[in-house]
């Protein structure tokens, strides 16, 4: 494998993989990025430009996905639309690039025989009960909630039945929340930072119980690139961190970093149909391919982020009058 092309690597996790490229691997990256209001250009500047070069365009654009497959060793597939609440509003978009983008893409590993890596995510499969003994494995049976989530489980099916039925060499990742640089300002860990650094009280949903089972996101490129170059072609692995928290103890702890009593935060308009709780069984990557995650403290990992956001305000500051204007409309 000398060149792969990294879709919606301009965005949050795709672009910390890009970086996690550069520094650990030889490859020559073109990353596919359609430049949504999740992507930017800044996230992956700076680069070694005989490393890494950027194509603004759509996955859904069947002519340059497949100008590009013909051209590249392997695809690592990120590029989604990524937000619940946005898949809530307004959920054509999330059909248009999450399940054409991704059959797109298939067709064109399928022509080429690229090596192709799908990262989804663990909502396809539902949530589970605050006391259920159990964690969600590769053998769960999907049953998504929100629009966002059941066009992920349709892209992880239709990889499944193009492995199957024409021979794809394919893989799936199914991970857990993440967190770390990059992360766009609508999602919960970023949005009660840059709230809290103008001095605005945390939003919580509804009774701020619901569990997410958090991961950085440099644990997450780890695996994926593991899986990259050893994972069993047709098979799915979980990637997770042990991160289990309550969105209050996460808003808590951002408030104690900002020397801010615990409960300085208000409760506001729940999600409709919110997930309870996520938590994974990463056992089967553990054992088989031998990972392990790294940034385990998630303490320290919240206590850095923070200072990401405070070192690039330039990067989300433009951005932050319009998705707080957007949330107060729904009564968050
Ligand atoms: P993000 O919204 O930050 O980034 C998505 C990127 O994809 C952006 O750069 C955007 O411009 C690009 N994009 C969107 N539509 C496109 C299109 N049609 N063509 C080309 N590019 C397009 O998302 P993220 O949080 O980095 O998530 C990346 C992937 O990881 C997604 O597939 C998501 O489902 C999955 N995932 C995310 C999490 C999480 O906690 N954020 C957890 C598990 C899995
Ligand atoms: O202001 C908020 N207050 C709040 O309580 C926001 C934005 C969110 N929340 C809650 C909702 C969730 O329980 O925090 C939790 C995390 O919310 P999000 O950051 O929107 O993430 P989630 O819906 O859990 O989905 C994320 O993880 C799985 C990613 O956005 C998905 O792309 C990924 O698949």
């Amino acid at each position: 494998m000398e060149k792969i092309v990294v879709t919606g690597g301009a965005g949050f996790i795709g672009s910390n993989f890009v970086h996690h490229l550069v520094r650990e691997t030889d490859l020559r990256v073109t990353v596919l990025d359609k430049l949504t209001y999740a992507g930017s250009r800044e996230s992956i500047a700076g680069l070694p430009e005989d490393r890494v070069n950027l194509v603004v365009g759509d996955i859904a654009d069947a002519e340059l996905v497949d100008e590009l497959a013909g051209t590249h060793d392997a695809i690592v597939h990120y590029a989604a639309e990524s937000h619940n609440d946005n898949s809530l509003d307004g959920p054509r978009p999330f059909l248009d690039t999450n399940i054409i983008g991704t059959y797109t893409l298939l067709e064109a590993a399928r022509k080429h025989d690229v090596r192709l890596h799908h990262i989804s995510t663990d909502e396809v499969y539902g949530d589970l009960e605050f006391d259920d003994p159990n964690r969600f494995t590769e053998s769960t049976p999907y049953n998504p909630s929100s629009p966002y989530s059941s066009t992920k489980a349709g892209s992880d099916l239709l990889v499944r039945a193009w492995v199957r039925s024409f021979g794809v060499r394919a893989t799936i990742s199914n991970c857990s929340n993440n967190y770390g640089p990059w992360q766009h300002i609508e999602k919960f860990i970023p949005r009660q930072i840059t709230g809290l650094i103008d001095g605005i009280r945390p939003r919580v949903y509804g009774d701020g119980a619901n569990v997410r089972d958090w991961i950085h996101a440099e644990d997450h490129s780890s695996a994926v690139l593991t899986i990259l170059e050893q994972g069993r072609i047709g098979e799915t692995y979980l990637i997770g961190a042990d991160g289990e928290k309550t969105n209050k103890q996460v808003v808590e702890m951002l408030l104690r970093l900002f020397g801010r009593d615990a409960d300085d935060f208000d409760h506001v308009t729940d999600r409709a149909g919110h997930d309870l709780r996520y938590a994974i069984d990463s056992t089967k990557l553990r054992t088989e391919l031998g990972w392990s995650p790294r940034f385990t403290d998630f303490s320290d990992g919240l206590e850095q982020t923070v200072q990401w956001y405070r070192d690039h305000e330039s990067w989300w500051r433009p951005k932050k009058a319009a998705v707080e204007a957007g949330y107060a409309a729904k009564g968050q």
